[in-house]
């Protein structure tokens, strides 16, 4: 299971659409960084950095930010898409 800490950012949406890209399912949880919700000692755990987005993968690699995404991207290309891996690596 992938979840993704986020609010509506450009940082963020990179992640989501490397996530769509690569065809994953994943939930997201709103973090609204107007309101200092990415500072909460919730978040801090997820991120010390206190940023999103943050990606968890239940199963397997996760992390925060762009180097969890890369992550999954690469496990994705794996099996397929190294296409889709190539192009996004290069947004980071
Ligand atoms: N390079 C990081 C940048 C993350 C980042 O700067 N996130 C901003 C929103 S786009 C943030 O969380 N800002 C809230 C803050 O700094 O308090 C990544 O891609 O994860």
């Amino acid at each position: 299971m992938i979840d993704v800490y986020m609010w509506s950012t450009t940082n963020s949406r990179r992640a989501t659409v490397g996530l769509e890209e690569a065809g994953l399912q994943y939930t997201i949880h709103p973090i609204n960084i107007n309101e200092g919700e990415q500072k909460t000692p919730e978040h801090t755990a997820r991120n010390p950095y206190q940023k999103v987005p943050v990606i968890i993968d239940s199963d397997g690699p996760g992390g925060p930010g762009g180097a969890a995404a890369a992550s999954v991207w690469r496990g994705a290309s794996a099996n397929s898409a190294s296409t889709i891996s190539r192009v996004m690596t290069s947004w980071l």
